[in-house]
C-alpha cells in the first residue's frame, strides 16, 4: 500500500499519525529562531504569559512581515497537503484555522488543578478537545465522524525533542470506557496514565497529526525547552466540525505579494470561511422567517451527507449562542489599528451588520427547544472533557433526540 494510504488508514482507525521530518531540515533552525524571538518578546511584554504553567501563544497574531517562513510552513505540502489527504478533501476545500505555539514554563510548575475548574480544564488532565456546552454531546460528534469522516485535523510539530502529548489510539471513535470513566472520576485520576496510552515521541522536526476528539493529555510541563507548533485545518462542505472558527487574522495575507501562491492559499481559506458564514446567515434568516425548506437547504450546503446532519443543526445552535454572547460583549466597533483580531471576530461583526441585536436573540430563541433537549437540568463535570461543570449532556444524547424530533421542535406545526 502507498504510504499515504497507510497514513490515512491509521488516521481514521487510530486517530493519529506520527510524521517524521515534517519540518524541512533546512528550515528547522530558522523556524525555531523566529518562534524564539516571538516568545522572548512576549516574556518582555506579558507577565501573565511568563507566569503560566502551560504557556501557549497565538503565532498568527504575532508574526512579522520578516517571519514569512513561519506562515509558509503551515501552507506546505508536508502540513496542509498531508492534512487534505488525511481528511480526504480537495485542496480547494481545506483551510488553515490556527497557528500557535506550545512552550515550556520558565519554572517547575506545581501539580496542576484537576479538570472541570470554573476557568476550564488544564491540558495536563486527560481530555478530548470537546466542551459539551460549546460543541454538543460526544455521541453526536461520534455519529457524524462515523458517517462522514473527520472534518478537522490538529498538529503538534516539535521544534525541540519532546514526548509530552499522550493519547489513546482509537478513543476518538467511542465513548469513555467503564475503566477510563472510573479512573477519571477518582481524585488525581485525570493525571495518571490510562491503559493503552502512547506518547507522541517527537524528535525536533517531527509532528503528530491527530483527531482532537481523542482522549489525550500533556503528561508533563517542565522547564525543558519546548517549542511546538500547533496547527489546525478544517474542511468545508463535507460536514461542519465542532472546531469551525478561523483563529487567523486576515492581515497575514498582506505579507505576501498579490499574485503569490501563499497569498492565494490564505485568501482562499478566508473566502471559504466567509462563504460558509453567509450560508449560516441564510440558515439563521430561514429560522427567523420559519422557512423550513430554506433552513434545510442551508444545512445541506454545510453538511453534504444526510446522515449526521443532526450534528450540524446542534453546532449551528452553538454558533448562534456564541454570536449572541459576542453581540452582548462587543460594541461592534473595530479597535483602531488592531490588525491581529481573528477572522472569526471579523465574521461575527459582519453578521451583526446583517442581524440586529433583537434578531440575534430571536435566532437563539428559535433554537431553544433544541437547546433544552441537550440539557439534563443537573450540572456536573464528567471526566475526559474540556470546560467546566454544565448541565449540557456530556456523553450520550438520549435516543429520542433525532434529526426528526429536533426539526419538529424547531419548526412546530
Ligand atoms: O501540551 C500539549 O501538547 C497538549 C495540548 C492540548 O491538549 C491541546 O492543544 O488540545
Ligand atoms: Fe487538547
Amino acid at each position: 500500500m502507498p504510504e499515504i494510504a497507510l497514513q490515512r488508514e491509521q488516521f481514521l482507525r487510530d486517530g493519529y499519525v506520527i510524521v517524521r521530518d515534517v519540518v524541512p531540515a533546512d528550515q528547522l533552525v530558522s523556524l525555531c529562531s523566529m518562534v524564539d524571538e516571538i516568545v522572548e518578546r512576549e516574556h518582555d511584554l506579558n507577565p501573565e504569559f511568563s507566569a503560566s504553567s502551560v504557556p501557549r501563544l497565538d503565532l498568527a497574531a504575532r508574526v512579522d512581515a520578516d517571519m514569512l517562513d513561519l506562515v509558509r510552513f503551515p501552507l506546505h505540502e508536508n502540513t496542509m497537503g498531508l492534512s487534505s489527504r488525511l481528511l480526504d478533501c480537495s485542496p480547494s476545500t481545506i483551510a488553515l484555522s490556527a497557528l500557535s505555539v506550545l512552550c515550556n514554563p520558565e519554572f517547575d510548575p506545581d501539580t496542576p488543578l484537576g479538570p472541570g475548574q470554573p476557568e476550564g480544564t488544564d491540558p495536563r488532565n486527560w481530555h478530548r478537545d470537546i466542551r459539551p456546552d460549546h460543541d454538543g454531546p460526544l455521541s453526536v460528534l461520534l455519529d457524524d465522524l462515523e458517517a462522514n469522516g473527520p472534518a478537522y485535523s490538529q498538529w503538534n510539530i516539535a521544534l525541540c525533542d519532546e514526548a509530552i502529548l499522550h493519547l489513546i489510539p482509537g478513543s476518538h471513535r467511542r465513548l469513555n470506557s467503564g475503566l477510563e470513566a472510573d479512573q477519571l472520576k477518582r481524585h488525581g485520576g485525570a493525571q495518571m496514565p490510562l491503559p493503552g496510552e502512547i506518547a507522541a515521541d517527537l524528535k525536533a522536526g517531527d509532528g503528530v497529526v491527530y483527531n482532537s476528539m481523542l482522549l489525550h493529555w500533556a503528561n508533563q510541563y517542565t522547564k525543558q525547552k519546548r517549542r511546538t507548533i500547533h496547527l489546525g485545518y478544517r474542511t468545508f462542505g463535507k460536514a461542519l466540525p465542532n472546531h469551525n472558527c478561523c483563529g487567523l487574522p486576515e492581515r497575514i495575507c498582506s505579507f505576501f505579494p498579490d499574485d503569490s501562491p501563499e497569498r492565494q492559499a490564505l485568501a482562499h481559506g478566508f473566502a471559504l470561511y466567509r462563504d460558509e458564514s453567509m450560508v449560516i446567515g441564510d440558515v439563521f434568516r430561514a429560522l427567523l422567517t420559519g422557512d423550513r425548506e430554506k433552513f434545510s437547504a442551508g444545512v445541506t450546503r454545510l453538511h453534504l451527507g444526510g446522515e449526521g446532519r443532526l450534528t450540524c443543526v446542534i453546532l449551528l445552535s452553538k454558533v448562534a449562542r456564541n454570536l449572541f454572547e459576542f453581540s452582548k460583549s462587543d460594541d461592534g466597533k473595530y479597535v483602531p489599528g488592531d490588525s491581529t483580531v481573528s477572522y472569526n471576530v471579523q465574521l461575527k461583526r459582519q453578521m451583526q451588520r446583517s442581524f440586529d441585536a433583537a434578531e440575534i436573540q430571536q435566532v437563539c430563541e428559535r433554537f431553544q427547544p433544541l437547546d433544552r433537549m441537550l440539557r439534563t437540568g443537573v450540572s456536573e463535570y464528567v471526566g475526559g472533557f474540556l470546560g467546566t461543570r454544565t448541565d449540557y449532556v456530556f456523553e450520550q444524547l438520549p435516543a429520542a433526540v433525532t434529526e426528526k424530533s429536533v426539526m419538529a421542535a424547531i419548526f412546530p406545526g
